[in-house]
């Protein structure tokens, strides 16, 4: 079954969306495999966007993303590493879509609410940097069934 990392980013914490946005996830029909508050360590949130390390904006994303707690999670179901992205919705909040998650919560680029992993790549490597293998957990939900 395929996995996706997402991350609620310190903003979307501090304006109590985790509950919103976990609801979105379950109500779509997404199993909820690990999740925890977290502070990133500079090194953590170096690695984590890495990709990104020779941006102009990597030193201001990674001082943002360790500025307060995050609540990282792994979500698991048909498609979501695509799924996911679209439910978040653009980079930018003032071009996502009405209905996504950005569009419907977020304002500017740089605090823009939730991070999801790009690619089923990226997913894997992401969940390998926040998560054991022994903090998640496999179960079935009934409610699977339907979907
Ligand atoms: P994320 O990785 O956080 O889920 O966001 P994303 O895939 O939609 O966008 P990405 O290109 O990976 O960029 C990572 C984060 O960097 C900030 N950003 N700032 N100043 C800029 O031009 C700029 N471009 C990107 C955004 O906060 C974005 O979420
Ligand atoms: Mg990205």
């Amino acid at each position: 079954m395929e996995r996706t990392y997402v991350m609620i980013k310190p903003d979307g914490v501090q304006r109590n969306l985790i509950g919103p946005i976990v609801s979105r996830f379950e109500q779509k029909g997404f199993t909820l495999t690990a999740a925890k508050l977290v502070t990133l360590s500079k090194e953590t949130a170096e690695t984590h966007y890495g990709e990104h390390s020779e941006r102009p904006f990597f030193g201001e994303l990674v001082d943002f993303i360790t500025s307060g707690p995050v609540f990282a999670m792994v979500w698991e179901g048909d498609n979501v590493v695509k799924t996911a992205r679209q439910m978040i919705g653009a980079t930018n909040p003032a071009e996502a879509a009405p209905g996504t998650i950005r569009g419907d919560y977020a304002v500017q680029l740089s605090m823009n609410v939730i991070h999801g992993s790009d690619s089923v790549e990226s997913a894997n490597r992401e969940i390998g940097i926040f998560f054991a293998d022994n903090e998640m957990s496999t179960y079935k939900k009934n409610s699977n069934e339907w979907v």
